[in-house]
């Protein structure tokens, strides 16, 4: 079972996404081959009684940029998990040091891929090279993990946000978040990185609509 849009249909989502902690990994990781990067796609995932292992893949390889720069890291993927993950109830399937394979050329050995086993309220990081997949659940016991995946700023995003929430909600929220989500302008320009304007509203910043009645 799957569920996307959760900054409106879970409004505390944004503390999740806007986490300090999250977002020094993604200052890390990210930002460096884009300068700003957004929020990908929001998502609870609940794994059930008898649900099948998803295919072990990468998820960069949605964005054909995989292909030209395979060396660049994307997206990132944090899953919090939200009951306890086991390795009977669908714990997600890792493969760590895959993000320097050859995907092409190299795939998983049973032997590689190793289990997010976790308590609740603890989170696997998976950057967007590494192989993964939702485990098993064998044991019937529902396994429900929030989502917060985030991508380069000038790629554009799994998820349509926009189509979520009104401009009136997006008011409320922190400047960070409507970042996040997709109200700037994007536009990097330093010696790595050279892009933009990407997204822009009556040629300048979506973030004027919300500086007009500050
Ligand atoms: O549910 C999981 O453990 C992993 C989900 C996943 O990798 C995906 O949907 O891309
Ligand atoms: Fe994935």
């Amino acid at each position: 079972m799957r569920l996307n849009g959760l900054i409106t249909k879970a409004p505390n989502y944004i503390d999740l996404i806007s986490d300090d902690r999250l977002l020094a990994v993604m200052d890390h990781f990210l930002a460096p081959n884009c300068g700003q990067y957004r929020l990908n796609s929001s998502e609870i995932i609940e794994i059930h009684g008898g649900e099948t292992a998803q295919e072990i893949h990468w998820d960069d390889v949605i964005w054909p940029a995989h292909f030209w720069a395979p060396d660049k890291l994307l997206q990132f993927n944090v899953m919090v998990a939200a009951t306890d993950f086991t390795e009977s109830n669908g714990a997600t399937q890792v493969v760590p040091g895959s993000h320097t394979w050859d995907h092409e050329s190299r795939t998983a050995k049973p032997e590689e891929i190793t289990q997010a086993t976790m308590k609740a309220g603890s989170a696997v990081f998976i950057p967007g090279k590494t192989l993964h997949g939702g485990g098993t659940n064998t044991d019937g016991t529902q396994r429900r993990a929030i989502v917060a995946s985030y991508v380069l700023g000038w790629l554009r995003t799994q998820e349509n946000h926009f189509l979520h929430n009104t401009i009136e909600q997006a008011r409320a929220w922190p400047e960070r978040v409507r970042q996040l989500l997709g109200y700037d302008l994007y536009a990097h320009y330093d010696e790595n990185i050279q892009g933009g304007p990407l997204g822009y509203y009556e040629y300048g910043s979506p973030s004027a609509l919300f500086e007009a009645d500050a």
